[in-house]
C-alpha cells in the first residue's frame, strides 16, 4: 500500500507540475469567461481545457478508476468502492480571471472511501503540496510536521464571506473570538495555510473537488475535518465543512450548537 501511494504521489507531482506550467502561460491570455451557478461562479475555457487533460491524463494511467470532477469530463460516480480521483482544474477561478494570483488545481484520491494521496498546486508560488496517511506530507519534497494546535483566540479564520455575512451558523461570534477574519477566495490556498499553520480554521459551503485534496493532506497532519454535526463528511455530497486544529474545531462546533 505504501508502494501504491508512493507510485500516485510521483503521478500526481508530476500530472500538476504539468499544469502549474500550462496555467502560468494561460494566466494572461485572453479567456472566455462564463457564468455557471451565478454571477460569482465563473468558469474559463481554461478551467475546461485543464479539465480535459487532467482526466484523459488519469484514465490512460489508471483505467480502472472513477473520476469526480468539476467541469463534466469525468464519471457520474456514485459509490466510492475502488480508486476514486477527484478533480479540480483550476480551484478560485475568479483569482485566476481577476487577480492573476491565489488559485490553485487539486486532485485528491481516495482508496475505498479512505483518504489515500493528494495534492495540491499554489500556481503562480509553484508550491505543490502532496503526500497521504501512508507517506506523510511534503512541500515540493520536503517534509512538513504537524502543525500546533493552536485555540481559536490565537489564531486568523477563514470563513466564506457570504456565511459570515448573513452570520449562518454564528460564524460572526468565532469572527469575535479569533486573531480575525482572512477571506482569500481560493479554497486550496486556505488549506495550503492551514497545513502550515497560517490560519487555524476554514469553514465553508464545499463541493466534493473543492474538498478533497485538502482532507487528505489535512487530516494526515492531525488536522480535523467535520462536517457541522461534527461527523465525518461524505465526499459525495456538498456540505458546510469545518477544518482547523483540533481545539478551534471542538470550539467552533459549540458556537454553531449554540447557533440552534
Ligand atoms: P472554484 O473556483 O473551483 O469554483 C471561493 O470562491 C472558493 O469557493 C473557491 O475555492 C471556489 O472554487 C469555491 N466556490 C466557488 N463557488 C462555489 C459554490 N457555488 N459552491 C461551493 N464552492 C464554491
Ligand atoms: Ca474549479
Amino acid at each position: 500500500m505504501k508502494e501504491k501511494s508512493q507510485e500516485i504521489d510521483r503521478f500526481l507531482v508530476d500530472l500538476l507540475t504539468r499544469v502549474g506550467e500550462d496555467l502560468r502561460k494561460d494566466v494572461t491570455k485572453h479567456k472566455q469567461v462564463d457564468t455557471k451557478s451565478g454571477p460569482n461562479d465563473l468558469v474559463t475555457n481554461f478551467d475546461k481545457s485543464t479539465e480535459k487533460m487532467i482526466v484523459t491524463t488519469i484514465k490512460k494511467q489508471y483505467p480502472n478508476a472513477t473520476i469526480v470532477s468539476e467541469e463534466g469530463f469525468g464519471d457520474d460516480v456514485k459509490s466510492m468502492d475502488g480508486l476514486v480521483f477527484f478533480v479540480d482544474p483550476i480551484d478560485g477561478t475568479m483569482n485566476f480571471v481577476k487577480c492573476h494570483e491565489s488559485f490553485a488545481s487539486m486532485i485528491g484520491v481516495y482508496l475505498d472511501g479512505k483518504p489515500f494521496v493528494a495534492a495540491i498546486i499554489d500556481v503562480m508560488q509553484k508550491k505543490i503540496f502532496h503526500g497521504g496517511p501512508e507517506i506523510g506530507v511534503f512541500q515540493n519534497g520536503k517534509k512538513l510536521s504537524q502543525p500546533d494546535d493552536i485555540e481559536l483566540k490565537d489564531g486568523l479564520v477563514v470563513i466564506s464571506g457570504p456565511m459570515v455575512l448573513k452570520n449562518y451558523l454564528n460564524t460572526q461570534e468565532v469572527v469575535h473570538k479569533s486573531s480575525g477574519l482572512r477571506v482569500l477566495g481560493c479554497a486550496g490556498v486556505v488549506f495550503k495555510h492551514v497545513m502550515t499553520g497560517k490560519e487555524v480554521l476554514y469553514m465553508s459551503y464545499l463541493r466534493p473537488w473543492d474538498l478533497a485534496a485538502g482532507r487528505v493532506l489535512c487530516e494526515t497532519l492531525g488536522l480535523k475535518v467535520v462536517g457541522v454535526d461534527g461527523e465525518p463528511v461524505n465526499m459525495l455530497k456538498s456540505q458546510v465543512v469545518i477544518v482547523g486544529t483540533q481545539k478551534v474545531v471542538s470550539e467552533v462546533l459549540q458556537t454553531v450548537k449554540n447557533s440552534n
